[in-house]
């Protein structure tokens, strides 16, 4: 197993951090999500013959979300929040 951090941004309320988590843990492979609002960051524990950083951060932008160290633009999928 691994662990990775990533930087999410555009999370505004718990809502939002709910739906990363459920973006995280909906990737094959990953077996353990902690999203922490207030620091804007994923940790995520993964098995990385199944998944990587990279499917993870797709995951959080597939949820409208972003991730700081490819792309520091804010969501536009326009799904961002709780609606
Ligand atoms: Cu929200």
């Amino acid at each position: 197993m691994q662990f990775t951090q990533i930087k999410v941004t555009g999370m505004t309320c718990g809502g939002c951090s709910s739906n990363v988590t459920k973006a995280l843990n909906a990737v094959n492979g990953v077996v353990n999500v902690i999203v922490s609002l207030s620091d804007a960051n994923a940790t995520v524990e993964y098995d990385e013959k199944l998944t990587s950083p990279e499917q993870l951060k797709l995951a959080i932008k597939e949820a409208g979300y972003g991730v700081d160290n490819t792309d520091t633009s804010p969501p536009s999928t326009g799904k961002g929040c709780c609606g």
